[in-house]
């Protein structure tokens, strides 16, 4: 087999963001740009000779061609193995799963996760670490280094593996093996929840929509819902992975899971909704006419996991990114156990759970896990949701409002403007960390500001110190905003408003979410100059 080196030249803008590189397809699609891209991994992976490589991605558009020139630079770089998942796909959960447990030297995950896909949409490549994780700053930085330095990369000269068929092919020296992409994810599964609990949920009557928003989750969820666990055919719903996911945004929230919503807010909602993302590492949990946020979920699982047979013992602690809500530091504390905040982004959770430190851990943006893998995990969530009802044999919502009369709640909303000018976007936030020193006192409307700071985080474990992760705000209130621009997006800048407030009254628990925090809206509003600064009035998504 022969390894041509390709000359070739450095693209500027091949930064890794928040999970990976991501951009346009039509960027990914320009000649060399995925090439010069993988090569720069490659160089950075220690050991890559003779040891065994994962590769798959969400199915979106561009997938395939991608996961065939990973194969080919793969050979050509000397791994040993190649495990792809069958037709290329691996959800991101499925891939940690995979890495972990064939020791794996680390992974190609291709997805731009809740981004839209098809030929005008987004495309992204990351890659996981040999713990299963999203591979962090130090290790991103380097990549982008070598290939805003990048002269040639090495490819062989190979026909395409057909991916549609399970077992071993060599290409050259290397072994590439199709694999099923759900079989170990679903082993590793019922070792953590009581598959025969669940079952017995199901068929006592109990009824559920997973919606997997034609995108990766769709062949996980049928094989395990509706496969292992009874659940009634038609449980899952746009359960075929989509290249461009049927034109939608594969991302779980209100607002663009708005079927799912309308049924579970509607009278013939079945006794628990949920959804997952484009890579299938996100999850929403709706109960019958009540939507749980990400923040109260990741509360409710940390204090009732000891149901599930995985987290029988316990939990070590848990941890949460800064702008996700204070809910699972009351649980934390009641536990008596570990807790962490981290920067936004799961590579931050690795160390935490690798060193034994956390159990559980999550993020506001609908991301929860456990130390299972190293990646959030979408219908694991959902599947220990099932396990707790299949335990209490209590209603969802029930669980929720127990919750809150035990803890008391955070209401809690996010606003994103998206698409903004980079410039501006910057400069509100240069804008807003200039004002830092003099707020404190300041009155907004009926709120004061109590304390604020640019959150800057030091790992515990290794002592790296990440700056400049988001600006929050405190109020004496007992309310906080947090400012962030996204690492995510592909087009312009997206600015993050995280906005909750915490109501430890049972009886103001009813109350409309918009209504409690308008006035941490408008303090917020009025703080960063957001109207005048971005020029718009309202924001384009809220959740
Ligand atoms: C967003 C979320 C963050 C999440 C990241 C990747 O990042 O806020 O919590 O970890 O997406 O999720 P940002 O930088 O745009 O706010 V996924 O499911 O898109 O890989
Ligand atoms: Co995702």
């Amino acid at each position: 087999m022969v390894t041509t080196r390709i000359p070739t030249t450095p693209f500027s803008d091949q930064r890794p963001g928040t999970s990976g590189l991501r951009k346009k397809v039509t960027v990914f699609q320009q000649p060399r740009y995925v090439e010069n891209f993988i090569q720069s991994i490659f160089d950075n992976v220690e050991g890559a000779q003779g040891s065994t490589l994962v590769i798959g991605g969400d199915g979106r558009y561009f997938n395939d061609a991608v996961v065939q020139i990973a194969i080919r630079m793969a050979a050509a770089h000397g791994f040993g193995r190649v495990l792809v998942g069958q037709g290329g796909l691996l959800s991101t959960p499925a891939a940690s799963c995979v890495i972990r447990k064939h020791k794996a030297i680390g992974g190609l995950v291709l997805s731009a996760s809740h981004n839209p896909g098809g030929p005008d949409g987004d495309f992204g490549i990351k890659f996981n670490m040999s713990h299963g994780g999203p591979a962090p700053e130090s290790f991103t930085e380097a990549v982008f280094k070598r290939a805003s330095a990048i002269t040639e990369y090495r490819i062989v000269d190979a026909p395409d593996i057909d991916l549609s068929r399970i077992g071993p092919t060599k290409v050259g020296e290397m072994t590439v093996e199709v694999i099923d992409p759900v079989a170990d994810y679903a082993e590793l599964m019922e070792q953590l929840v009581d598959f025969g609990k669940i079952a017995d949920l199901f068929r006592s009557g109990f009824r559920m929509r997973f919606d997997a928003l034609s995108a990766i989750t769709g062949p996980y969820a049928k094989a395990i819902l509706e496969g292992r666990l009874g659940a009634p055919a038609g449980t899952v719903v746009n359960g075929e992975p989509k290249p461009d996911f049927g034109g939608h945004h594969p991302d779980p929230n209100p607002v663009h899971a708005h079927d799912l919503m309308e049924l579970m807010l509607g009278p013939d909602a079945p006794d628990f909704g949920a959804a997952s993302d484009g890579d299938g590492d996100r999850n929403m949990i709706v109960a019958r006419g009540l939507f749980v946020t990400p923040s109260d979920s990741l509360a409710i699982l940390a204090s009732h996991a000891h149901l599930a047979p995985g987290y029988a013992k316990g939990l070590a602690g848990v941890a949460r990114s800064m702008p996700t809500s204070r809910a699972a530091d009351r649980v934390a504390k009641k536990l008596g156990i570990n807790f962490f905040e981290t920067p936004t982004g799961w590579k931050f959770f690795a160390n935490l759970l690798d060193a034994g430190l956390i159990t559980l851990c999550g993020e506001e943006s609908a991301g929860t896990g456990s130390n299972h893998i190293r990646e959030k995990d979408g219908l694991w969530a959902v599947l220990l949701w099932l396990n707790i009802l299949a335990v209490t044999r209590k209603p969802a919502d029930q669980i929720v409002r127990e919750h809150w009369a035990a803890f008391g709640r955070d209401y809690y909303t996010r606003h994103d403007y998206e698409e903004l000018e980079t410039a501006p976007a910057n400069e509100l936030m240069d804008a807003l960390r200039k004002k830092l020193p003099a707020l404190p006192g300041q009155r907004f409307g009926s709120l004061t500001v109590q304390s604020c700071d640019d959150f800057a985080y030091t790992d515990p474990v290794d002592q790296s110190v990440t700056p400049k992760q988001g600006i929050r705000i405190l109020f004496e209130e007992d309310a906080r905003a947090v400012f962030r621009l996204s690492g995510t997006g592909t087009s312009g800048a997206t600015l993050r408003v995280y906005l909750e407030r915490f109501e430890p009254d049972t009886d103001r628990h009813d109350l409309p979410t918009a209504d409690v925090l308008a006035p941490v809206v408008q303090a917020a509003n009025e703080i960063a100059e957001i109207a005048a600064r971005t020029g718009r009035d309202e924001p384009s998504v809220i959740t």
